[in-house]
């Protein structure tokens, strides 16, 4: 299996690349923020739950975010490779991967972050805010709030792979093309 995670800080285009990526490499897309939205558009006890968080800009606790990715993953036994795309965003939950991972014989062959300046990120959030009907894109206190969770709490996840070796940063500015270029050559490096 080819088991990627696509890393970076909120509106860094991991769900841009990702999409990219899925149909280059014929992999399963996780995308937990997707997950959660799906939840809140049905309204469900979940989604109510993630909204919550979400709309403060905070992260989903850790329980309920690892029980819903280890659910989709363990429903779809036999896919070529997973990107996991907003996951894992903490260090426990980078734990509970790899081990979800061991029990499948399998494991994390890279985490390739994208690397973008918080300016940056904010006029991509608020500009995506225009159109998205996201609650948590249209009020700049919220995503600075994002940021700061991104900051504090999911960093370490980088460092956490860097340890075996597996972490890149890619430079995540320019053209969306030229972005999915740097990342395959990472890939194919891999
Ligand atoms: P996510 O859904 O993961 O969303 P994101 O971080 O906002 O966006 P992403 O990086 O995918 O950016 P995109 O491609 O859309 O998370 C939302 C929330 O869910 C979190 O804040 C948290 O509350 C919760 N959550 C999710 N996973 C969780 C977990 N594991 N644990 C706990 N909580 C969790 O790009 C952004 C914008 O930039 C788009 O408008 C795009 O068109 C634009 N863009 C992309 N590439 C560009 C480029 N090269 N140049 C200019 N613009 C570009």
């Amino acid at each position: 299996m080819l088991n990627l995670i696509l890393f970076g800080p909120p509106g860094s285009g991991k769900g841009t690349q990702a999409a990219k990526l899925v149909e280059k490499y014929n992999l399963m897309h996780i995308s937990t923020g997707d997950m959660f939205r799906y939840e809140i558009g049905n309204s469900t006890e979940l989604g109510q739950l993630a909204k919550s968080y979400m709309d403060q800009g905070q992260l989903v606790p850790d329980s309920v975010t690892i029980s819903m990715l280890r659910k989709r993953v363990e429903d779809n036994p036999g896919v070529a490779g997973i990107i996991f795309d907003g996951f894992p965003r903490t260090v426990a939950q980078a734990e509970a991967l790899d081990e979800l991972l061991a029990d499948m014989g399998t494991s994390i062959n890279g985490l390739v972050a994208l690397d973008v300046p918080d300016d940056e990120i904010t006029q991509r959030i608020l500009l995506r805010g225009q159109s998205s009907g996201r609650s948590d894109d249209n009020d700049e206190a919220t995503i600075r709030k994002r940021i700061d969770e991104y900051n504090n709490k999911t960093t370490p996840v980088f460092d956490h792979y860097a340890k075996y070796g597996k972490s890149m940063k890619i430079n995540g500015l320019g053209s969306i093309e030229d972005i999915f270029g740097r990342l395959c050559e990472a890939i194919d490096n891999l």
